[in-house]
């Protein structure tokens, strides 16, 4: 029998029941709550009646606080449905948020009546000392929790910011708590059975727009290599992974604390897939190739922003377009398919910077036409969503819209979840763009993905794509993109995969 505190941890349905990963977030908050107490894990991605069940389970059993993860986007109205539905059933049980969405937006998270407590951050040492601090109704022990932004007497209170940690290094994660995790393993190009894991957390970097640098502001923990080699011991041989998408921020860290971790990994021989960036793969050694060939590294996701070096250099990306067009060659030698990201249509300059991005994937695919392109709109963070120490040294730009009124944000978890919010946060949509260019990007985007679909489409046959890739032929070679009825047409039949959207 287990005493002290009982925590519902809560993951609102954020995509398809067959694009379902393990929740890590939650599996890592189970590990260090049940340290000193227990909880139980609703996922809303296996589980379509997530808000009814969670009900169901406070009913079964008295829970002392619900934690609810929260990414911005398409997750939050979920978010908003299960906890107005806990707080008029359950008022007295405490609801704390965690995630992207309220460490990046506070303030609007903590405004909304139906969320007690933020934790801003990693939450495996604050949300258990929340817990026990809720418990014994000890304000003053409230103070001291790192991380953690809660109401006392009415007003917003912001704790400091807490030291990222790798926490407990003794067991794997509580899979279990999931019912059988097998089923959170699929079919990828990876393999027939590919796990999420996610090795190191953080960042080095501190690249001005990305949500990543505002909440760990430039710190990166790695794991020990005994660590990765008994979870992926456990992946492999317990569950039966036959492949691994690191979920990692940003995979290769400096290379002699790389080599470890990739001696495990050639061991296990594992097909992978990571977040990267050209710079590190650029500098790294012969020998590490070949740990990441014997690995099997078959993708890496490599943000390239844009093909204007000024650009790359006010927002602090640290890489440069040559830099990029290098690692699609290097990468090719390696037999490893690199994944571009490339952020168009920015705030000034928009149409010439978005034309001159396009010219710029044409010079990538023809160095290796293997190269994946993903194009998000440049949708820059809110001023005040950005880590601290950024914003005091370099504020941002002030953004205006197509009528040259500035951009408010919004301030509320309601306001964010309305759909141009929600394109906003998912970098499809900005108030800067007008029909015209909009339009333009998404010809660019049909006739691209359908000239080159993506490997990671193991839905399609591969008779339609190869039909969709001839039959784009001719508007890609001559920069026809204007209106390709003809391929979205097509595209309606064979539904290509867009891995931005869904994941692998
Ligand atoms: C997996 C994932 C997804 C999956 C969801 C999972 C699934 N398939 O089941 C999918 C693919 C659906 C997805 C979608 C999106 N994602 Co996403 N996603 C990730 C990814 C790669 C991993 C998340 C993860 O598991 N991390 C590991 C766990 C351990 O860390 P964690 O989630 O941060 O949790 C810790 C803390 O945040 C905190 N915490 C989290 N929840 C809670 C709850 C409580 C109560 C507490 C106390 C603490 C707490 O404690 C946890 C443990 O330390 C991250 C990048 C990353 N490496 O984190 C991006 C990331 C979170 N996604 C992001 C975004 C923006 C999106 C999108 C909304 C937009 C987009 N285009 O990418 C889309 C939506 C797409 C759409 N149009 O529908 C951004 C968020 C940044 C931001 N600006 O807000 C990230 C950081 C990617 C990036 N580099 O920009 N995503
Ligand atoms: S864009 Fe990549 S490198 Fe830059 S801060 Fe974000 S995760 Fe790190």
């Amino acid at each position: 029998m287990t005493h002290g505190p009982r925590t519902l941890l809560i993951n609102p349905t954020i995509t398809s029941r067959r694009s379902a990963r393990f929740p890590l977030s939650l599996l890592h908050l189970s590990a260090a709550l049940e340290r000193t107490g227990s909880s139980q894990i609703v996922d809303g991605n296996v589980d379509r009646n997530f808000i009814d069940d969670s009900l169901r389970a406070m009913e079964a059993t008295p829970f002392d606080a619900v934690g609810i993860s929260v990414m911005g986007g398409p997750q939050l109205a979920p978010a908003i449905a299960v906890s107005t539905a806990i707080r008029q059933r359950f008022p007295a049980v405490p609801i704390v948020w965690g995630g992207y969405f309220p460490t990046l937006n506070t303030d609007a998270a903590l405004g909304a009546p139906y969320v007690d407590y933020v934790v801003r951050g990693q939450g495996e040492e604050s949300l258990p000392e929340l817990i026990a601090a809720i418990g014994r109704k000890d304000d003053a022990k409230l103070a001291t929790i790192g991380g953690l932004s809660w109401k006392h007497d009415g007003a917003i209170v912001h704790n400091p910011n807490r030291r990222f940690t790798l926490g407990d290094t003794e067991l794997v994660l509580p899979y279990h708590k999931l019912g059988d995790p097998r089923r959170y393993l699929a079919r990828t190009y990876l393999g027939r059975r590919t796990v999420a894991h996610q090795a190191a957390t953080g960042c080095r970097f501190r690249c001005t727009f990305c949500g990543v640098a505002a909440m760990f502001g430039g710190t990166t923990v790695l794991p020990a290599a005994e660590r990765l080699e008994r979870d992926l011991s456990y992946l492999k041989h317990e569950l039966g992974a036959d492949s691994v998408q690191y979920f990692d921020n940003n995979f290769f860290d400096r290379e002699k604390d790389m080599v470890p971790l990739l001696e495990v990994m050639a061991r296990f021989e594992l097909p992978w897939w990571c977040f990267a960036r050209s710079d590190a793969l650029l500098n790294l050694s012969e020998h590490a190739w070949k740990l990441v060939r014997k690995s099997r590294l078959r993708m890496a996701y490599i943000g390239a922003e844009s093909p204007n070096g000024q650009m790359l250099k006010e927002i602090r990306k640290g890489t440069r377009p040559d830099q990029t067009m290098e690692v699609v060659e290097l990468c090719r030698r390696h037999g490893v398919i690199p994944e571009l990201s490339f952020m168009v249509a920015p705030p000034e300059n928009t149409e010439e910077e978005t034309e001159h991005t396009f010219e710029f994937i044409r010079t990538l695919k023809r160095i290796n036409p293997q190269s994946e392109v993903v194009i998000y709109i440049y949708t820059p963070l809110p001023e005040i969503s950005r880590h601290e120490q950024d914003r005091a040294k370099r504020p941002g730009k002030p953004l205006f819209d197509l009528n040259g009124e500035p951009v408010v944000f919004p301030t509320t978890p309601e306001e964010w979840a309305q759909p141009r919010w929600v394109n906003y946060t998912c970098h499809a949509d900005a108030p800067w763009l007008d029909d015209k260019l909009r339009q333009r990007i998404q010809d660019f985007v049909t006739v691209l993905r359908c000239r080159y679909p993506t490997v990671q489409d193991l839905r399609s046959p591969s008779w339609a794509k190869r039909g969709l890739s001839a039959m784009a032929g001719w508007r890609y070679r001559y920069g026809r993109y204007n209106r390709p009825w003809e391929l979205e047409l097509a595209n309606r039949l064979v539904r290509l995969r867009t891995p931005q959207v869904e994941g692998l």
